[in-house]
């Protein structure tokens, strides 16, 4: 069995050989322009010349969760494209969307900026009755999410496509509900993939149906916000703020205004990295279950778009 690597921005070495430990009887190589034909694939991020040379493929693993921009290519009709299934990544996205939505609600940035300026001040508890979250996208990392801030005791809601049941979250499914979900929420999560109908789902129509002061953060895809519709709802008055860990243009440009407002925490697209040994473990066990035909989950499904 042969396996091709093609993963952009990624040290190739520690891959190849995690790979080529996990899966002993396999020939794994780096992809370079001409190579034959190979197995399977592991990718991120590759250029259209990969899959237009590599047409035999039975697999194509994405080494991460979304598959928005490997589906804009033309990929072999046979192949079955699968992306990483949690692998490590969904307790991270926990401990950072309990880390903003806390920061936010306790005004940790308010008694910081108090004690650089040396003062010794309370705020009034707020009511945590008053802050319900509100996730959008229940898969495999909302779910998480959400359960993590029910630890927490915030009212949690959740909006998906399908109608989901999960124990203490308020569900609503698709978009005849999705108004209703957006009023009976003040924090907003986004984990929704980047698909047709999830583009700019983040702009003036949806966000000014959050309850006023409301907190949105963004730890899906750039593209779900229309970023000139938030500023306009937090100078407003409208929303108190945001945390935004993904962009349009990544790395966001030096001249992007959520760079400097005062009311917008960034950070670099870091909330659930992809841990190489947990993934590697994962796509070695579903590329021998393929092979043994036997079922695997995180298929995508590239008509739905993820
Ligand atoms: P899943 O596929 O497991 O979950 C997607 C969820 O979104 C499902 O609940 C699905 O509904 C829902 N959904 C999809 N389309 C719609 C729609 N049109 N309307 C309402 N709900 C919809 O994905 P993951 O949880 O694994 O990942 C989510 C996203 O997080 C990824 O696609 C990626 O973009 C992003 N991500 C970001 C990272 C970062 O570092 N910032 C790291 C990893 C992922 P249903 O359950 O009914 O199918
Ligand atoms: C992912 C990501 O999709 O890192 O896994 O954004």
């Amino acid at each position: 069995m042969k396996i091709t690597f093609c993963c952009t921005d990624t040290k190739a070495e520690p891959w190849l050989a995690g790979l080529r430990a996990a899966l002993p009887a396999a020939q794994v190589d780096l992809w370079q322009p001409g190579a034959p034909p190979a197995d399977h694939a592991v990718v991120w991020a590759p250029p259209q010349q990969f899959f237009d040379e590599q047409t035999q493929l039975k697999g194509v693993f994405n080494i991460g969760a979304g598959v928005d921009a490997l589906l804009k290519l033309r990929l072999p009709p046979q192949a079955t494209v699968v992306r990483l299934d949690d692998a490590g990544m969904s307790v991270q996205m926990a401990e950072y969307v309990c880390h903003a939505v806390i920061r936010h609600f306790r005004e940790f940035d308010g008694y910081e900026a108090d004690v650089k300026a040396g003062k010794w001040s309370y705020r009034k508890p707020r009511s945590r009755a008053d802050f319900a979250v509100g996730v959008m996208g229940l898969g495999v990392l909302g779910e998480r999410v959400a359960r993590a801030l029910q630890a927490f005791e915030f009212p949690v809601n959740g909006w998906s496509r399908s109608a989901k049941t999960i124990e203490g979250v308020r569900g609503f499914a698709g978009e005849a509900q999705l108004a209703d979900f957006l009023a009976a929420s003040k924090v907003l999560v986004n984990l929704l993939p980047l698909t047709p109908d999830t583009r700019d789902i983040m702009r003036r129509e949806t966000l000014s149906k959050l309850q006023p002061g409301g907190y949105v953060i963004n730890v899906a895809r750039g593209a779900h916000l229309v970023d000139d519709d938030l500023i306009a709802l937090i100078d407003s008055g409208h929303l108190a703020g945001a945390t935004l860990d993904v962009f349009r243009t990544e790395p966001l440009p030096a001249d992007h205004p959520f760079w400097r407002h005062p009311k917008i925490t960034i950070t670099p697209h870091t909330s659930a990295r992809t841990l190489r040994d947990e993934s590697i473990a994962q796509i070695a066990g579903k590329i021998m279950a393929l092979e043994r035909a036997e079922p695997i989950a995180g298929i995508v499904d590239p008509v739905r778009g993820y």
